[in-house]
């Protein structure tokens, strides 16, 4: 039971989404203060103290252990808090379910999330272009997805059969794929996986959470954005 709303620093970014998609499927009570990456809001002194790393998601639960105030940055520590704390999308008592989930997050966190932002700049941002690194992180994408797509065919969802924060993490991402230019029809089960997560009701409101007035859009060099989109789209 959540008395007082939990404040989210966010961008309408896929680490920022992870953290509205957990909140609305746990219909937690939160607000939103939004920090403007482009305007460069997270090098504020003010955001320093919530995130020492300067980057968005991060949060502050006025009602943390103790009763006292925490903050917390980084979106998988903040899916694990959230979760531990409700006990909800995080085995709690199960160690081996626990794991696979943890092992999955980590997995997110640690290759498809970094290696896809990499893609995203050098598809869409970079100031030229650099075909190497294209072709690089391109093919840790390709290779990336056909793991993803290889454990969908073990169960329903990432880590079991279960909906978890493994999976909030890595849909978030997987939103992302026409920025890393995968084709979510060369992967079918991971294909199957997004249209199924991505018609929760939460995952639809949590995704859909954008500064008023703002445009979801790319960080893009427009020299750059007609051969990316004609990519993409292929
Ligand atoms: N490992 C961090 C990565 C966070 C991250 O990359 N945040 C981006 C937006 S998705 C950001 O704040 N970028 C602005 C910057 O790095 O200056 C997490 O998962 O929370």
């Amino acid at each position: 039971m959540q008395s007082l709303p939990i404040n989210v620093y966010y961008w309408s970014t896929p680490n920022g989404r992870k953290v509205t998609v957990m909140l609305e499927e746990l219909a937690v009570p939160y607000t939103v203060t939004y920090v403007d990456i482009d305007k460069r809001e997270q090098w504020t002194p003010a955001f320093e103290r919530v995130s020492p790393n300067h980057q968005v998601p991060a949060i502050i639960d006025p009602e943390g252990p103790g009763g006292e105030p925490i903050a917390v940055f980084e979106s998988g520590a903040i899916l694990l808090y959230l979760g531990r704390k409700f006990g909800r999308f995080y085995p709690q008592d199960d160690e081996r379910a626990r794991t696979a989930v943890e092992t999955w997050l980590m997995w997110q966190m640690g290759s498809f999330g970094p290696f896809l932002g990499q893609a995203h700049h050098f598809n869409l941002g970079a100031a030229e272009d650099v075909p190497y690194a294209i072709e690089r992180y391109g093919a840790i994408a390709r290779r990336l997805y056909a793991v993803l797509d290889a454990q969908l065919g073990r169960q329903a969802c990432v880590a079991s059969d279960a909906f978890t924060i493994a999976d909030i993490a890595i849909y978030c991402w997987a939103a992302r794929h026409e920025r890393h230019r995968i084709r979510l029809a060369d992967y079918p089960r991971v294909a199957d996986w997004f249209e199924r997560i991505g018609k929760r009701p939460a995952v639809v409101r949590g995704m859909a959470v954008i500064k008023p007035g703002h445009e979801d859009r790319a960080v893009v060099n427009p020299a750059r954005a007609t051969a990316a989109s004609r990519a993409a789209s292929a």
